[in-house]
C-alpha cells in the first residue's frame, strides 16, 4: 500500500484485506450521521456491512473520529457517529479542518471517494450521490460529490442521485464532467427511492462482471475519472415517483420557505419526505443501500484481480 499520513488508522481486517487481494468496499459514513435518524441509521450501516461481508468482501465504512481518518469503523465508533449530534458533514472542503482541529466528522460521497482512493480502495457503496438541486440556476446548489465523481479514480454504487434533486441536469453535468453513468439492468435511469425516473440509461450493464470490465478499461486508457454505477431499488421495496412527487415538492417548497442552505439542505430534505411518507422513505433507503452493497461487493470481487 501507499505510505499514508500518520492520521489514518486503516482497521486490521481492511489492512489485510488490501495485502492478500481480498475485495474491500467502501462506505460513507454521512448516510449514518445526516441521512438517517437513530437507530435506524445504526442498524442499516451495521446490516450494510453484514451485507458486504456475504458478498466475499471487507466492507471499509469512512470516517474522521477525533482528527483521525478511520478507514474501517468499529461498531462503537458507528454508534458514536450515530448518534451525536455534532458531528461535521465532510465533503472535500471540509476534511483537512475536521483532522486539524481533531472534530469528529462523517464523510460524504465526495470525501469517502477522496479517502477511499488513497486508501487503496476502488469501490464504494452508498445509497444516492449529490447532484444538481433544483433550482441551481438561481441557488448554484451543486453537490461537490459530481466533481469528485470527475477527479477520482472509485465506482460509485447507488441507487442513481438522490430524487429530490434535478435528475435532468445532474446528468448533462455528469455527461460534461465526463464520468461515465451505467444502469444496471435497466434501460431507465432510476431515481432513488422509485425504479424510473423517465430519463434514459446513459448505459447499461447487465452483470458485475462487465462493469469490472468497463472499470479496466476506464484505467488502461489512463482516465482518472470515476464512475457512477445506478442500481435501481428492488421492485418490492420502491415507491412509485407519482407518490414521491408530491412529498419531494411540498418538502422542497418548506426548504424555501425555512431559509434552508448549503450543507443543511440534503439532511433536511431527507428528514422531512421521511415524515411526509410516515417513515416509508427511510425503509425504501434502507433497502437501496443494501441491495446497492451486494452489487458493491460482487463488482469489487471481478475487479480485485485486475486493477
Ligand atoms: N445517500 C443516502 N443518504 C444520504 C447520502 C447519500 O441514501 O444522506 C449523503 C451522501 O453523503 C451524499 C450527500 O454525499 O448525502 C449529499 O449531500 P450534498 O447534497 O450536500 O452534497
Ligand atoms: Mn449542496
Amino acid at each position: 500500500m501507499i505510505a499514508l499520513p500518520e492520521y489514518f488508522d486503516v482497521a486490521s481486517d481492511v489492512a489485510a484485506a488490501l495485502s492478500s487481494g481480498v475485495p474491500v468496499v467502501a462506505l460513507e459514513s454521512t448516510i449514518v450521521s445526516h441521512g438517517m435518524p437513530y437507530p435506524e441509521n445504526l442498524e442499516t450501516a451495521l446490516g450494510v456491512e453484514r451485507i458486504v461481508r456475504e458478498g466475499g468482501a471487507v466492507p471499509a465504512t469512512i470516517a474522521v473520529i477525533g482528527g483521525r481518518v478511520k478507514i474501517g469503523l468499529t461498531e462503537d465508533e458507528l454508534e458514536r457517529i450515530g448518534r451525536a449530534s455534532d458531528v461535521l458533514k465532510l465533503s472535500r472542503a471540509d476534511l483537512p479542518h475536521a483532522i486539524a482541529a481533531r472534530r469528529d466528522g462523517a464523510t460524504t460521497v465526495a470525501a469517502t471517494m477522496l479517502l477511499a482512493d488513497l486508501a487503496g480502495l476502488h469501490v464504494f457503496a452508498t445509497g444516492g450521490a449529490g447532484g444538481v438541486h433544483r433550482g441551481a440556476e438561481r441557488t448554484f446548489d451543486i453537490s461537490a460529490d459530481l466533481y469528485e465523481l470527475a477527479r477520482t479514480p472509485v465506482t460509485v454504487v447507488c441507487a442513481g442521485v438522490k430524487a429530490l434533486l434535478d435528475l435532468p441536469a445532474t446528468l448533462e453535468l455528469l455527461e460534461t464532467l465526463g464520468v461515465p453513468v451505467i444502469v444496471y439492468r435497466s434501460d431507465e435511469f432510476p431515481a432513488f427511492w422509485s425504479r424510473k425516473s423517465g430519463l434514459p440509461s446513459p448505459l447499461r450493464y447487465d452483470s458485475a462482471r462487465e462493469i469490472a470490465g468497463f472499470v479496466q478499461t476506464q484505467r488502461s486508457l489512463g482516465l482518472s475519472s470515476g464512475a457512477l454505477v445506478a442500481n435501481p431499488i428492488d421492485p418490492a421495496d420502491e415507491i412509485p415517483r407519482a407518490e414521491m412527487e408530491p412529498c419531494i415538492a411540498a418538502a422542497a417548497a418548506e426548504a424555501e420557505e425555512a431559509g434552508i442552505r448549503a450543507t443543511g439542505v440534503t439532511p433536511w430534505l431527507l428528514e422531512r419526505i421521511g415524515r411526509l411518507t410516515s417513515g416509508r422513505s427511510l425503509a425504501a433507503n434502507a433497502a437501496l443501500v443494501k441491495s446497492n452493497a451486494r452489487l458493491a461487493a460482487e463488482i469489487a470481487g471481478f475487479m480485485s484481480n485486475t486493477i
